[in-house]
């Protein structure tokens, strides 16, 4: 996982990039729509009672400043009460408890969870970020089933992202700049392995990007749909210019998805 910076994530807890407007023109629907679905809900649901705490965590490279409160808006965004703990660590984990919380978000360098007190389970970041994209890939693409869409990266993201997409019955290629990664995804889930990322971008319409990567926009096909959680985001004109949707948020999608699918351990489906 890229290591979030103050400055990728100064302007989630306004909310200055308006994300449920791109969604929507873009998927057609909101960030809180997308996480219901990846959720496996089809209704909406009130989140209100449900009482959330944000717990800075400093050990490892420390805190992000601006990370437990864009977490908290993002949290407070989809209806939940939210606030971030005085406290950090395991002082910021008690007070919570203490407090009666149902759902306790935090994050060291390795790990991103939304714990559900009362299921005695979370969700993780990975999954929440490769599912929060594939459903926000499917609904742009107006469906994936028999399509075939890449998947750049076969990380920890990647990973969840291909087991999502051939679940959902695309036709998934995998690529990583180790190719030896890609083939073991290959070897497990039947997927394909492409090793030229640059020929496998040039011949994909619908992309899901789980690298740190940069992509010149020669290689994006017209009419692209690419669904792009990495950062350093960058995507040059020409590449805004061919493509259908370049969907990316620094840290929204992949929280809110975390969150709501966190929330229906313990609610009624
Ligand atoms: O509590 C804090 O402020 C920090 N301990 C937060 C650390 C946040 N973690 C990271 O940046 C991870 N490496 C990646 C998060 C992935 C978001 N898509």
């Amino acid at each position: 996982m890229t290591r979030l910076t103050p400055d990728l994530i100064e302007g989630v807890p306004e909310d200055t990039i308006d994300l449920d407007s791109k969604l929507m023109s873009m998927c057609g629907k909101t960030v809180k729509q997308l996480a219901l679905e990846g959720a496996g809900v089809d209704h909406d649901v009130d989140f209100s009672k449900m009482k959330v705490a944000c717990v800075p965590i400093t050990s490892g490279m420390g805190v992000i400043s601006g990370f437990s409160s864009s977490v908290d808006a993002i949290v407070k965004r989809l209806g939940m009460q939210s606030y971030v703990t005085k406290g950090t660590d395991v002082n910021g984990f008690s007070q919570a408890i203490s407090d009666g919380v149902d759902m306790i978000m935090m994050a060291d360098d390795a790990m991103f969870v939304a714990y559900n007190v009362h299921a005695r389970k979370y969700t993780n970041n990975s999954w929440g970020t490769a599912m929060g994209y594939s459903v926000a890939l499917k609904n742009a693409a107006g469906g994936v089933e028999g399509k075939d869409v890449l998947v750049i990266g076969a990380g920890l993201v990647g990973t969840e992202a291909v087991k999502i997409l051939k679940s959902w019955g695309a036709n998934v290629s995998v690529t990583d700049i180790k190719p030896e990664k890609a083939l073991a995804l290959q070897e497990k889930y039947g997927v394909k392995a492409l090793e030229d990322v640059e020929v496998a971008l040039a011949s994909h319409k619908y992309i899901l990007n789980a690298a740190p990567a940069i992509f010149p926009g020669r290689l994006i096909m017209e009419g692209a749909v690419v669904s792009t959680p990495g950062v350093p985001h960058y995507f040059d004109e020409e590449s805004r210019k061919k493509a259908k949707a370049i969907i990316h948020d620094p840290l929204e999608i992949g929280t809110a998805m975390m969150a709501v699918n966190s929330a229906m351990y313990s609610m009624e489906r």
